[in-house]
């Protein structure tokens, strides 16, 4: 009989077949991933049990054995009337609970009428200005029985006022109201910039609508702490993890100083979660924050198990999915969906393989939904708790993620907090690095990205996407919120108003006083502005990374050559090419536009970084008085058909058409012919590789580069 192997056994057979090669695994997290787990890994470590402290496997005992997660798709397009139409659609078809995404005027505190918010109306998601819409969103829909989440953080004061007062004239009172309002308004500082007012009065917002929950409405979920738009814009998953729980415990002492007893409020505060392609990292991860918010409540003294307890929401990763090759991303959604409910999530929207040009259609929808569905009722899977609990690598990854994410969220808590961390700007700053060595793998084909940088379909598939009429879907809402101006008691709603603003320069219950506001058919843009009254507007320029995505380069010819070619530039010019990276409308998604600051930097360009909600009158003038050889307009929430033609309008008008645009991101190949015939004169959709876009960029500029530095259009 042969000896029992040992771990030494094991390692020299391995390092035989692989002829000596290194098998581990530098993750972006700066965890070294092993190629082999065992019991030596995890002697010292015991999860516990599901359902019991500190929850590592599990909030509940008998988890989706006794109920599985959720299925809850967010949504939300065009008018209230077509998005209601699509929900009922959707809970007709096995969806679960509702989720509702808000176009970005909304976000902001616009009002439809409002002149800055023309290319952004019912565009990315719902267009939201009153009362009316918001029963309208909900017709037929018993809100005492469906558990509904809105995305807002921004608008949230009115929009959750609209909700409560469209439950009361459904005849639901409050107390029954069931759902989660996202209100994380750090994260949106951070990377989301949804934002309106400045950081003090966003947080007291925040404590003030835990009040208003926490005493009224038991069943409301009164906060969504999101790291799910971290990882969307670059953050590694470690770093999702302790910024998120950071936040959390950020937004629960601000409620304690607002006077509030923690058990009172903390049970009902909820997280959301990104799901990315690194399966195991992310079942960890989710098993990592449940630890870690036990730990992090158990220190701020809370006594009821239910406010340690970490009840989460996830999404699979919009990043991850691509325009080329989109039946790929069926494949991704369904690895990311398990990778959530083997971490034990309580609710999971899964996305659908347009995304990455478009909002979902009811073809697209369906396949999102079903992958769900055939996961909870054809697998298997939900009859066993914890299935991935005892693995050696899940459990070993989960405790490195647990400590490593510990030592975050100390540095943050040393440094005074979240808030304090997010006003100096290192977190963000962290994630942006992230973003350009994330951005510079992939492009550098370290990352593979199937579709894109290799394997590249022969012929890409066209897929049939959805389009809204913005200009349609304005008119409908300008009438509807004249004709209830109309009706309203004119002056029963300028009191409400008037003691709202008085109720925010003194201390009034914001929420309280937006109620009464939303009953007297206050819009969505006079709530708001009457807290702007006494909080101001909140505004920020972007600080592009430096050196991250060009130094990931090195020496690397192609990169070199671009280097010299832009020498070559400034030499004819007398001076450096400049390019105004211009972010138009209400999109605040900026990832894009802070890599390519980056990258177009790190190649000696002079890049004016446009701040953030311009109007094409506005980034033209930023042209013109910054004098760029190219305006590069980044659209990420599909403004770009109203926004980049005016944009070009006023350079015209200003006789410098001589100043070329160009026009990058969520760009479906369907709207490219439109665009040049409006005198785009160069198009960069998702997934465009920024060494060949620099190339096309330099051509433009009249540089003669080499052919194979064709731009991947
Ligand atoms: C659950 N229940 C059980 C059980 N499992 N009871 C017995 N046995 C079991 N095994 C009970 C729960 O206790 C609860 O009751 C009820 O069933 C519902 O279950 P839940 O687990 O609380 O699920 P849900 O209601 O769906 O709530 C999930 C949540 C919530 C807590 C995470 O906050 C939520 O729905 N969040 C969604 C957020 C979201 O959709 N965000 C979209 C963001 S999109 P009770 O009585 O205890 O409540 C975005 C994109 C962008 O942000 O940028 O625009
Ligand atoms: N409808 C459906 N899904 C949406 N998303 C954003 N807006 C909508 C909408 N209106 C999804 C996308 C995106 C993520 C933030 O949410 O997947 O990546």
């Amino acid at each position: 009989m042969t000896d029992k192997p040992t771990l030494d056994d094991w390692a020299a057979l391995a390092a035989k077949e692989v002829k000596g090669r290194d098998l581990a695994w530098e993750t972006p997290e700066g965890i070294t991933v092993k190629p082999l787990y065992t019991a030596e890994d995890v002697a010292d470590i015991d999860p516990g049990l599901p359902g019991f402290a500190p929850f590592t496997r599990g909030v509940r005992a008998s988890m989706y054995a006794g109920r599985p997660w959720t299925i809850r798709q967010y949504a939300g397009f065009s008018t209230a009337e077509e998005s209601n139409a699509f929900y009922r659609r959707n809970l007709a078809a096995g969806q679960k609970g509702l989720s509702v995404a808000f176009d970005l005027a909304t976000h902001r505190g616009y009002d439809s009428d409002h002149p800055r918010v023309t290319g952004d109306v019912g565009k990315a998601g719902v267009a939201i200005d009153t009362v009316e819409d918001m029963k309208i969103l909900f017709d037929g829909i018993p809100l005492g029985e469906m558990s509904v989440s809105m995305t807002m953080n921004g608008a949230v004061i009115p929009i959750l006022a609209f909700f409560i007062v469209a439950g009361e004239e459904q005849g639901v009172p409050r107390e029954r109201l069931d759902g989660t309002i996202q209100n994380d308004i750090l994260k949106e500082f951070m990377v989301r910039n949804t934002y309106i007012y400045p950081p003090g009065p966003s947080m007291r917002i925040i404590s003030d609508i835990i009040a208003y929950t926490s005493a009224n409405m038991p069943k409301f979920n009164s906060i969504s702490i999101s790291g799910y738009h971290m990882q969307e814009a670059g953050a590694t998953q470690l770093q999702e993890l302790a910024f998120t729980i950071a936040d959390g415990r950020e937004y629960v002492k601000a409620a304690m100083a607002a006077g509030l007893d923690i058990d009172a409020f903390a049970g009902r505060l909820s997280f959301f979660f990104a799901i990315g392609m690194n399966f195991f990292m992310e079942v960890a991860k989710l098993r990592a924050a449940r630890t870690l918010w036990h730990r992090v409540m158990t220190g701020l003294e809370a006594k009821d198990e239910r406010s340690k307890m970490l009840r989460t929401h996830c999404q699979t990763s919009g990043v991850s999915l691509t325009e080329q090759d989109p039946y790929n991303n069926v494949i991704r959604t369904t690895i990311e969906a398990m990778a959530a409910m083997l971490g034990g999530t309580q609710s999971l929207h899964t996305n659908a393989l347009d995304e990455a040009i478009a909002l979902p259609t009811d073809f697209s929808a369906r396949i999102a939904r079903n992958t769900q569905i055939v996961l909870a009722e054809e697998t298997g899977m939900t009859n066993v708790v914890d299935p991935l609990g005892g693995s050696y690598y899940v459990e070993a990854l989960t405790r490195e993620l647990v400590d490593k994410a510990w030592e975050i969220i100390e540095r943050v808590e040393a440094e005074g907090g979240m808030a304090q961390a997010v006003a100096r700007g290192w977190p963000k700053a962290m994630i942006e690095e992230a973003s350009a060595a994330r951005a510079a793998r992939v492009d550098r084909g370290e990352a593979v990205i199937v579709g894109v940088n290799k394997y590249r379909a022969a012929e890409e598939s066209e897929l049939e996407i959805l389009d809204v009429d913005n200009h349609k879907v304005r008119a409908g809402q300008i009438a509807r919120i004249e004709r209830v101006k109309a009706e309203r008691d004119e002056h029963a709603c300028l009191a409400a108003l008037k003691a709202l603003t008085d109720g925010a320069k003194d201390d009034g219950n914001l929420l309280a006083l937006a109620v009464d506001c939303a009953r007297a058919r206050a819009t969505l843009g006079e709530i708001s502005l009457a807290m702007e009254a006494a909080f101001g507007r909140y505004e920020t320029s972007p600080t592009p990374v430096k050196g991250v995505y060009g130094g990931a380069y090195g020496d690397d010819a192609r990169w070199t050559g671009l280097v010299a070619g832009v020498g070559a530039i400034e030499r004819r010019m007398g001076r450096k090419p400049r390019m105004l990276v211009a972010k138009m409308g209400q999109d605040g998604h900026d990832r894009g536009a802070n890599l390519v600051s980056s990258a177009f930097g790190d190649l000696g360009f002079e890049v004016v970084a446009g701040p953030l909600f311009q109007t094409p009158e506005e980034a033209a003038r930023l042209a013109i008085e910054t004098d760029v050889d190219i305006v590069g307009a980044s659209s990420l929430a599909a403004g770009h058909k109203t926004l980049i033609p005016e944009l070009i309008g006023h350079l015209r008008e200003a006789g410098r058409s001589d100043i070329k645009v160009i026009a990058g991101g969520v760009i479906p190949a369907q709207d490219y012919q439109g665009l040049r015939d409006a005198g785009v004169q160069g198009i960069f959709g998702p997934g465009t590789n920024l060494v060949d876009a620099a190339g096309a960029v330099l051509r433009l500029l009249g540089h003669n580069m080499p052919p194979e530095e064709e731009a991947a259009e």
